[in-house]
């Protein structure tokens, strides 16, 4: 939600968010769920400029970790969980001469008690106070992430360290939700690591810091949010913060290699069913494909390796202005991605007809509860084409009706396909 607030300008987010850090020593530092490599390249990189400047800092990825990106600097340090106990104190005065000979505990199964047998003096309840130990954390820095409920489980599970720890709130989503204590939000940026690189530059201690191993991370998180800057979220100043990193011993060929053309057989594979199954109206211009539960198993795939069919295949062919990708998922139900050229506002259709959403021209929905799924993909083909025609809902309710309406899922949060265009359209 973009609030009618005045927003602050950068440079004194920056200071603002430089300050909180100054005084920080033990920081909790996380990306988003679903992570992607902006996420976990600004985690980390984070994670290593701090701990350089002498900070104690724990790294999450709130989700499986992401094996294609083991090759990013620090990612061994990444971890998926903490242990947070935070102590107790029993306070006693001993100001006024009393002393303790021995402290005991016995417990009666439902209760504890702490026994102290006095060496001097008495204790009197007057002198006693309680209070709660210290937190482990004392700031949370969230990177790339537009609400803090894309920490996902992560999240809800640790919501009362989240009340208690001030949050520093680092992003470039304009949907930022301005969650957090402190925000540092630059709409403008391609990435999120080209905010954190802005801001590491604001101090000429924390510049030169930035190790060819953070040039890497930040970079990387530049490239894969730019897709090898081919998206309009380009700026001359992606650019130009691209050319610094590389002047800092970024390993850009790394970056290449290890997230564009290192690709598991499963994944290429299932690129080839999806190729196999196009299907192309030239007349309504829709291209469209499908990857079933039956072909996830025989590739030995999964559902989450097939966002980059729509982005790297469907997406080339020309003459057309939507694409769509219907995968089946392993939970159930199938899931739509798609794309379209600036002749369609997918994210319109995708929420009038499925209830889905997303952007202009990245959308997606979900749709669970139907029996055949090839015969449900080419419904949903000929709704969208009705749709664009400007045939009302009454005319489609004509074809046979299923048995059921099917139940309608939110858009996805569980791969690059919905999250991210929910996320990124706004990059
Ligand atoms: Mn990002």
């Amino acid at each position: 939600m973009i609030t009618s607030h005045t927003v602050t300008p950068l440079i004194q987010q920056q200071q603002a968010a430089k300050k909180l850090l100054d005084d920080a020593k033990r920081l909790l530092i996380i990306p988003h769920t679903n992570v992607d490599p902006d996420g976990i390249s600004s985690a980390l990189s984070s994670y290593l400029l701090f701990t350089a400047l002498g900070k104690e800092c724990t790294v999450i990825c709130p989700d499986i970790l992401p094996e294609s990106l083991k090759f990013l600097p620090g990612f061994d340090k990444l971890k998926q969980e903490i242990e947070i106990s935070q102590d107790f104190f029993v306070n006693i005065d001993c100001s006024k001469g009393f002393e303790i000979g021995r402290l005991q505990q016995q417990a009666d199964g439902q209760s504890v008690n702490i026994i102290i047998t006095p060496k001097k003096g008495s204790l009197t309840e007057d002198m006693i106070s309680l209070k709660e130990g210290p937190l482990p954390f004392d700031l949370i820095v969230v990177v790339d992430s537009a609400e803090l409920k894309l920490l996902g489980s992560f999240y809800e599970n640790h919501k009362e360290l989240f009340e208690k720890v001030p949050v520093l709130n680092i992003d470039h989503h304009i949907s930022n939700s301005k969650f957090g204590q402190t925000q540092l939000i630059n709409p403008e940026a391609s990435s999120a690591t080209e905010v954190l690189y802005d801001w590491f530059c604001t101090d000429s201690s924390w510049k030169t810091q930035i190790t060819p191993d953070i040039a890497t991370l930040l970079l990387a998180g530049l490239i894969t949010d730019t897709r090898s800057f081919q998206n309009p979220n380009t700026t001359p100043r992606s650019l130009e913060v691209a050319a610094e990193l590389l002047d800092l011993g970024a390993r850009q060929q790394e970056i290449i290699k290890f997230i564009y053309k290192t690709k598991p057989l499963s994944t290429l594979k299932l690129w080839g069913r999806a190729l196999n199954h196009i299907q192309i109206n030239e007349k309504e211009r829709i291209v469209w494909s499908t990857i079933s539960k039956e072909d996830l198993d025989e590739m030995q795939g999964s559902s989450k390796e097939t966002h980059g069919i729509i982005d790297e295949l469907l997406t080339t062919i020309p003459d057309a202005d939507v694409c769509i990708l219907f995968t089946e998922i392993e939970e159930g139900g199938l899931k739509a991605s798609m794309r379209s050229t600036d002749a369609i506002d997918v994210s319109a259709l995708a929420g009038k007809l499925f209830g889905g959403g997303g952007h202009a021209r990245a959308a997606g929905f979900r749709i669970s509860g139907y029996d055949n799924f090839q015969l449900k993909t080419v419904e949903c083909i000929q709704k969208i084409i009705d749709e664009l025609h400007g045939k009302s809902d009454d005319t489609a309710a004509e074809t046979p009706p299923a048995p059921s309406p099917p139940p309608v899922s939110p858009p996805s949060t569980d791969d690059g396909s919905s999250i991210d265009v929910l996320q990124k359209l706004s990059e």
